[in-house]
């Protein structure tokens, strides 16, 4: 039964609405999926998970776009039917969308019957309206665009987005008024601030809106294209693309009569980038008034993907295939980074480096760091049952930044700010980070008057990654089903699969058994990916070996100069990973970030747990020669206080006395 049914009457302010109905733009066949449909539909995805986190009942739709010239022509240039070529290319957007981890509900074809129905439908009400006329009409046709531009659209005789010259055609075609619903448009949107955003896609609609809006011209004669729905009421034309286009936010919702359209149409929120907005924020909400629908709730415009600063395109060679994506990086990697690189409405650069660099840093480091030195420190403290919540605990650092943080996470995923949501969860992991270096809980284990202390800092940490698992489900579901597998939870279980009634502190129930899972997000190797830091140093180093050798003379054994000091590069080091060497009881293989990260291995196994240094500032010498130990490369070393007791040998780290960058030189 529906919520609103039961009583509950949806309000445009509070975040929860029910239902929710999200779609993406539907793809043109002309061209295989890329990294800019990608990103549409991870978001339109992610949107749909997150709705239903908050239990809302969502109906996601996606699709392929299948008539029109260009289609046609992309058939020809290959000899094969129009029908041919679009089952193919429409399978592959199709096959792209699981290895994304995207789930539609429907994957809707303009080709489908019943959706020819559904278009042949509104065309007749809409003429029977009095709404289409016949005309002549000479214009400046884009066949990239597929309509009709305007004068004032043209830069330097140019259509911007195809940066190809629009051909002068007269013809005799069938028009949509729309200028008739101008104004009731523009009145829409100015009551509702929310139907159009980010507010600069607003404006720019609304300035738009301020000039007389010219009607639509809606039909090609079947003398030049054939490859189109015909009009119900001339079959001598068939109907141009957006008319056919558009219509399928209706079809495959069974507009008129079916019980989605009943319970989805007024909820309807489209995604789109900015390339099709006129069609998508005029086109369609005066053909819907037309109709004599109500207008669909939100439009949601993102910005473009470039690619390395560069427009992603096929002749420069530098498209991006999901495909390839998924293999270099992981999917759950890609979900993330595109989230949180770009800013909703913006464009954004994509680059190898930029995605190595959050992979290593937000991903490995942060979130896979916390998870498994929590995991760890319960399976040897606690012999991996978590323990019970402390009663009377005033320790709420943690409990306080997690409300906060699922309350901004809550409203800037309903407002599709995404990357804000997503910085404001690795708040909450940056803060769990530094409360395991500051509460130490290897020295509260050894502490017999510790009470419960080791039990409330454990317990603050294991919840936290219970509401971790909750808020990344969205945007990265496969990583959160293996979190919760090894948090003992199921994936379905509602503790991490339902914000809304688990989305508070202290739901982890104590005596959960822990499972063990592998690494979260291994590291990616940045030496592979960028120039090695041995390079550079040794460089430095001959250069200034050989100025020495040419102006001082010998020192006395024992002292240095101060030049010869000078030559040793000290930096503070930020330790962000730690795990032994495999068959050394010494050596721990450090992942240090001075500031770009480099492996140190350092002989203080004996002295230091993994996750007892992770965090910790440490010095380093950054500029000495690589060196191999059981077979991983060194670069560089960390500094230690070399304490003599009782005969035996103890190293203490070196660190800095305030929280300084990492990198800072030591002078
Ligand atoms: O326009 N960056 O289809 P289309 C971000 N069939 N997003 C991008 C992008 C980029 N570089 N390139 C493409 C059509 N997109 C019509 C739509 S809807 C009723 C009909 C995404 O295959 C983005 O969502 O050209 C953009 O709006 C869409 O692909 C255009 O897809």
């Amino acid at each position: 039964m529906r919520k609103e049914q039961r009583g509950i009457v949806p309000c445009d302010h509070c975040i929860i609405t029910m239902t929710t109905y999200i779609t993406t733009p539907i793809y043109y066949v002309n061209a295989q999926p890329h990294l800019g449909h990608a990103y549409t539909t991870i978001v339109a995805d992610t949107y749909a998970r997150f709705r239903r986190l908050i239990g809302d009942s969502v109906r996601f739709q996606t699709g392929t776009d299948e008539h029109g010239d260009k289609i046609a022509e992309a058939a020809e240039r290959e000899g094969v039917s129009p029908k041919e070529y679009v089952d193919r290319i429409s399978g592959m957007f199709r096959e792209t969308w699981p290895l994304l981890d995207v789930k539609p509900d429907n994957f809707i074809r303009t080709t489908d019957p019943e959706h020819v129905l559904t278009v042949q439908n509104i065309l007749q009400q809409v003429y029977d309206k009095g709404d289409i006329y016949f005309d002549k009409y000479t214009g400046l046709y884009c066949t990239g665009c597929e309509r009709f531009l305007t004068e004032k659209e043209l830069v330097d005789g140019k259509c911007p987005d195809h940066q190809t010259a629009p051909d002068e055609i007269t013809e005799e075609n069938y028009f949509f008024r729309m200028s008739r619903y101008q104004q009731e448009l523009i009145d829409h949107i100015h009551a509702n601030p929310d139907f159009i955003t980010p507010e600069r896609y607003r404006n720019e609609v609304l300035s738009f809106l301020s000039e007389p809006l010219e009607d639509l011209c809606i039909s090609r004669p079947t003398s030049r294209l054939t490859w189109g729905i015909p009009l119900p009421f001339d079959e001598n034309f068939v109907t141009y693309v957006w008319f056919d286009a558009l219509i399928n936010y209706l079809t495959g919702i069974g507009y008129p009569d079916g019980d989605n359209f009943e319970e989805y149409w007024r909820v309807a929120e489209h995604v789109i980038a900015k390339d099709i907005l006129k069609p998508h924020a005029i086109y369609w909400p005066t053909m819907v008034l037309s109709t004599g629908l109500p207008l669909y709730k939100k439009l949601h415009v993102h910005g473009y993907w470039n690619v390395d600063e560069t427009k992603m395109s096929k002749s420069i060679g530098n498209v991006i295939r999901p495909a390839e994506l998924v293999e270099a990086y992981g999917v759950d990697s890609i979900r993330y980074f595109i989230l949180r690189e770009m800013s909703f409405g913006l464009d954004a650069s994509f680059s190898s480096d930029a995605i190595v660099a959050r992979m290593n840093s937000d991903l490995a480091n942060d979130i896979g760091n916390l998870y498994s030195r929590t995991c760890a420190m319960l399976m040897k403290y606690c012999d991996g049952v978590v323990p019970e919540a402390v009663a009377a605990d005033d320790d709420t650092v943690l409990r306080d930044l997690a409300a906060e943080v699922l309350q901004r996470y809550r409203e800037e995923m309903n407002s599709f700010q995404f990357h804000r949501g997503l910085q404001a969860v690795w708040e909450l992991i940056s803060q769990a980070n530094r409360y395991i270096v500051e509460n130490e809980p290897w020295a509260l284990v050894k502490d017999e008057s510790r009470g419960d202390r080791l039990n409330t800092v454990l317990y603050n940490l294991v919840e936290t990654l219970r509401l971790l698992t909750l808020m990344l489900q969205p945007v990265m579901p496969g990583t959160c089903r293996k979190m919760a597998q090894g948090l003992g939870l199921e994936p379905e279980n509602p503790l991490v699969a339902d914000l809304a009634e688990h989305g508070n502190w202290g739901g982890m129930p104590g005596g959960t058994r822990l499972e063990k899972v592998s690494a979260l997000f291994p590291r990616v190797d940045v030496k592979k990916k960028k120039q090695p830091v041995k390079e550079q140093s040794k460089k430095k180093k001959s250069s200034k070996a050989e100025k020495k050798q040419k102006q001082k003379p010998a020192l006395a054994e024992g002292v240095i100069s101060f030049d010869q000091f000078q030559e040793l590069e000290l930096r503070v080091g930020e330790i962000v990973a730690a795990e032994p060497v495999k068959k050394s009881d010494r050596l721990l293989q450090l992942t240090v970030k001075a500031p770009e990260e480099r492996t140190i291995v350092a002989g203080i196994a004996e002295y230091y747990r993994p996750e007892e240094i992770t965090g910790m500032l440490v010095l380093i010498v950054a500029n000495l020669q690589p060196v191999k130990l059981m077979g991983v490369e060194s670069q560089g070393m960390v500094l230690a206080a070399k304490v003599e007791e009782g005969g035996k040998t103890r190293l203490v780290l070196s660190t800095v006395s305030g929280k300084v960058p990492p990198g800072t030189p030591v002078a």
